[in-house]
């Protein structure tokens, strides 16, 4: 039986390449960070399920704490490991970037050098990013297009990625990187953007709240669905020869858009009225403001608009995104609408 270790197990991504891995018949070890509250939700039903209990095994650690890396290495001896833990929220990253560094650049080197050290057999998947592109130097952004990141997180993840390479060329290490576009989901986290906006259109729907207070309207990103791009992940460690992959839709649209889509989820037309600071997302029908701008929620430097070119994923992996951005909404924002109607 196959074994995978995946750091951020607790996290969207990883729950769902849990169940994934699970699915296809491997051994799967997660490293959870103790937590002071409850921080497994995404996870639970996996812990409680008794036929899980030789399948699925969890262990406290931390990248940042080469102690733990080396302990859940020993007791997990795993054919691949998939490293998805992270500071993962860019705006967050400007608050902590020293912090964001340890754990999104360093965290990965404490990895690769373990691997270098015990077991160079290892396979080991990167979680790269879109933001790696940042302030883009091409309209569409693949595997060669140069890299300009515009925030802590961006430039943390820029030496993940090159200490990626330089392992895989200097010792012959089977590291990977896949670079990832948004991929959003019911188990997104509730501060970014596309499920602040499906968790809150839900709660305006329900009576339970009146407006969305938001940033930048006009950012644009290429989301995807989750669950998809997990599948790539495996897909980029089953290729014959280590390497970096852009998993993408080729599609972006901007928040605005992301906010007039998930409105019609719930029967709402929204008019967009006013400029800059001072715009505001208007029900057509009732004339009640829906939407407005706060400025705490922009960026000292922002990513205006990433779109990926998925080509040579879908060419040499076969993979291809399926769900698209209109049934993406509407997946989360009834995801949503349920959790609050079930409460
Ligand atoms: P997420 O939901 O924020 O999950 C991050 C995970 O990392 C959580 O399990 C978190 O644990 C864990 N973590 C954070 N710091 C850690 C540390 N020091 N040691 C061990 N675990 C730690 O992120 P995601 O959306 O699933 O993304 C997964 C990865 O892909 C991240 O590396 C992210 O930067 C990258 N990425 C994401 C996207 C996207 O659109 N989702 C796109 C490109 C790349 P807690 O639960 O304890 O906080
Ligand atoms: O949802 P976001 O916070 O995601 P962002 O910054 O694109 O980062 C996510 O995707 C990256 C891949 O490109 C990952 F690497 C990263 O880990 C993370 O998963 O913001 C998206 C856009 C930004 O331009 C932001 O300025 O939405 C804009 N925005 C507007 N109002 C907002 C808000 N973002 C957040 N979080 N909250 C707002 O109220």
């Amino acid at each position: 039986m196959k074994k995978a270790l995946i750091t951020g197990i607790t996290g969207q991504d990883g729950s769902y390449l849990a169940e994934i891995l699970i699915q296809k018949g491997y051994q799967v070890h997660g490293m959870v960070r103790r937590s002071s509250s409850f921080n497994t939700n995404r996870i639970d039903h996996l812990i409680e399920n008794k036929a899980l209990k030789d399948k699925f095994f969890f262990h406290h650690g931390d990248i940042t704490d080469n102690n733990s890396i080396r302990n859940i290495l020993e007791k997990s001896n795993p054919d691949e490991i998939y490293n998805l833990a992270a500071q993962s929220h860019v705006r967050v990253s400007f608050d902590i970037p020293d912090y964001t560094a340890q754990v999104d650049a360093l965290g990965t080197l404490n990895f690769l050098e373990a691997i270098k050290q015990n077991n160079k057999k290892i396979k080991f998947y990167q979680a790269s990013s879109s933001e790696l592109y940042g302030k883009i130097q091409e309209d569409i952004q693949n595997e060669n297009t140069p890299f300009y990141p515009r925030s802590p997180y961006g430039v943390a993840k820029l030496y993940a990625y090159w200490i990626i390479k330089n392992y895989r060329e200097a010792y012959n290490i089977f590291a990977c990187n896949g670079i990832l576009f948004n991929h959003e989901s019911p188990r997104r986290g509730e501060t970014f953007v596309t499920r602040k906006i499906s968790k809150e259109v839900a709660q305006i729907k329900n009576g339970k709240n009146t407006k969305i207070i938001l940033g930048n309207l006009d950012a644009k990103r290429d989301w995807g669905y989750a669950p998809e791009y997990c599948e790539g992940m495996w897909q980029i460690l089953q290729h014959s020869s280590p390497d970096d992959f852009v998993l993408a839709t080729g599609k972006s649209h901007s928040v605005r858009e992301f906010v007039s889509e998930a409105f019609k989820i719930i029967g709402i037309n929204i008019e967009w009225i006013g400029k800059g600071v001072n715009e505001k997302g208007v029900d057509k029908n009732s004339k009640k403001i829906l939407v407005e701008i706060n400025p705490k929620y922009f960026r000292p430097t922002e990513v205006d608009s990433l779109t990926g070119d998925y080509s040579k994923a879908k060419k040499i992996l076969g993979w291809e995104p399926k769900t698209k951005f209109s049934k993406l909404v509407e997946i989360m924002v009834k995801s949503d609408y349920d959790l609050i109607t079930k409460k």
